[in-house]
């Protein structure tokens, strides 16, 4: 695929391919946000993609910032995991039946994650929170389970309570569909609110399972624990015999090898994975501590299984990711590409007077379009969703794909480069200006408050 931009053509065959997709597909799509929904306009179709570059059906080509919402750490089609899993998918697509490759993929996990004594490999990120939540409920004979508004563990019912994501995107936190006697056992606090945790286990003494947590949550946008927060749940968890659970989707293997918990030192008694360890391709695992998994169907009561668990193709594409990222270690440059993009985008909102704040960990940011800072989903929600809205246009329309929605995280990968970078930068000094408009809380913007705006939002 040429690596150039192209022209963007008119909407109209855009348009007939979304017509035609919603009278086949719920809503055009096959997960919500990628309808376009909350910014409003036609969704891309896209047909392929090389390295940094996606290409839609009609034609244009975008430098990619959503990369899959994750797994692409070498961009699309990197030719290592392609060969990986085509070999793998001539030697055949699926057995249901177990193979050493799944052995040596899971070999590699616990090398990188100590704290996953036992792993399980499943199909997607929600069938792993699921089970991982089953295995601790399990295990302590417990019901009720601890999340933080606006994280997000997958559409698992009992977990779609104030979730972050697409059903925040949507206006839908709180799921229709879910029974209320599967809400009633998940318990919503705060994130970053150590007493708010307390108080919860106090009124439900010796009822909590376990504690379900993104270490680093990306989706309600990029959010950083507070000095000693997962520290503290750590502490909690064991004092109150409950388990504290990692979801560890996007920050595994994204914010270093080992993860968050590598990161903050901190370990949990089970992880869920999903994303990076696929390589793009269908896998997710949840594993931890031996005497907790060890509950799991076929050793323990807890029943777990899949026809595609372990998936032959998908497991060579999630060893070659693992393998090279080993080899080539892409995390400080993928930090410093990210840096100096993050650079690019505030001095474009500061050039055009749109308060941004962008948080950043690693690879992965998000720029929301408020002032302050943004530590929990209350303040997340404060965000300017329509102004978003119009900078993502002013971003797709200059050849530039984003995260169609202001409560996900970005990502660049190890095959962008500055020149991609560069392309979007110069994008965003229109896109801001574009997102400015129409902004109510518009300020003007002095020399001086820009350099104060600048240093408080890094
Ligand atoms: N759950 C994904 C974002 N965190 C969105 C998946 C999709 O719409 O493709």
């Amino acid at each position: 695929m040429a690596r150039k931009l192209t022209k963007v053509p008119g909407t109209k065959l855009r348009k007939n391919l979304f017509a035609r997709a919603r009278k086949a597909l719920v809503g055009g799509v096959n997960s919500p946000v990628r309808a376009f929904k909350s910014v409003g306009g036609d969704p891309v179709f896209v047909e392929a993609g090389s390295g940094p570059f996606l290409r839609a059906a009609d034609g244009r080509t975008f430098v990619d910032f959503c990369l899959s919402w994750g797994p692409l750490m070498f961009g699309h089609a990197r030719r290592e995991i392609v060969e990986a899993a085509k070999a793998a998918l001539e030697r055949g697509s699926t057995f249901g039946a177990a193979t050493m490759a799944e052995v040596e993929l899971a070999e590699r996990i616990k090398d990188a994650f100590p704290s996953m004594e036992l792993v399980r490999l499943t199909s997607s990120g929600t069938e792993a929170d699921m089970s991982a939540l089953r295995a601790a409920r399990a295990f302590t004979g417990r019901d009720l389970v601890i999340k933080f508004a606006g994280c997000y563990h997958g559409h698992v019912d009992s977990l779609l309570v104030a979730a972050g994501s697409g059903a925040t995107t949507l206006g839908v936190p709180d799921s229709a569909g879910v029974p209320k006697a599967f809400a009633a056992t998940t318990v919503v606090v705060p994130f970053n609110d150590l007493p708010a945790v307390e108080a919860a286990f106090k009124r439900n003494k010796g009822r909590v399972a376990a504690i379900i947590v993104e270490p680093i949550p990306a989706n309600m946008g990029v959010v950083f624990p507070k000095d000693g927060f997962l520290q503290g749940l750590r502490r909690i968890a064991t004092r109150e015999k409950s388990l504290l659970i990692f979801d560890e989707v996007i920050t595994g293997f994204r914010v270093c090898y080992g993860g968050a918990q590598t990161l903050f030192g901190v370990k949990p008694d089970l992880t869920v994975l999903g994303k990076i360890v696929g390589g793009g391709l269908p896998l997710a695992a949840y594993g931890g501590r031996k005497d907790v998994m060890s509950v799991v169907a076929p050793e323990g009561p807890a029943y777990q299984a899949g026809t595609l668990s372990g998936n032959p193709v998908a497991v060579a594409a999630g060893a070659a990711t693992l393998d090279l990222l080993r080899t080539e270690d892409p995390y400080a440059r993928m930090e410093d590409l990210k840096a100096y993009f993050c650079e690019g985008l505030r001095r474009a909102a500061v050039a055009a007077g749109v308060p941004l704040r962008i948080q950043s960990f690693g690879s992965m940011f998000t720029p929301f379009f408020l002032d302050g800072e943004v530590t929990d989903y209350a303040s997340a929600l404060k965000a300017d969703k329509a102004a978003y809205g119009r900078y993502f246009h002013g971003m797709l329309k200059r050849g530039v794909y984003l995260p169609p929605a202001q409560w996900e995280a970005a990502f660049v990968s190890y095959a962008h480069t500055h020149r991609e970078l560069d392309v979007a930068i110069g994008a965003a000094a229109f896109a801001m200006a574009e997102a400015a408009e129409g902004q109510s809380r518009r300020l003007p913007i002095t020399r001086k408050r820009s350099k104060k705006r600048l240093m408080k939002s890094r």
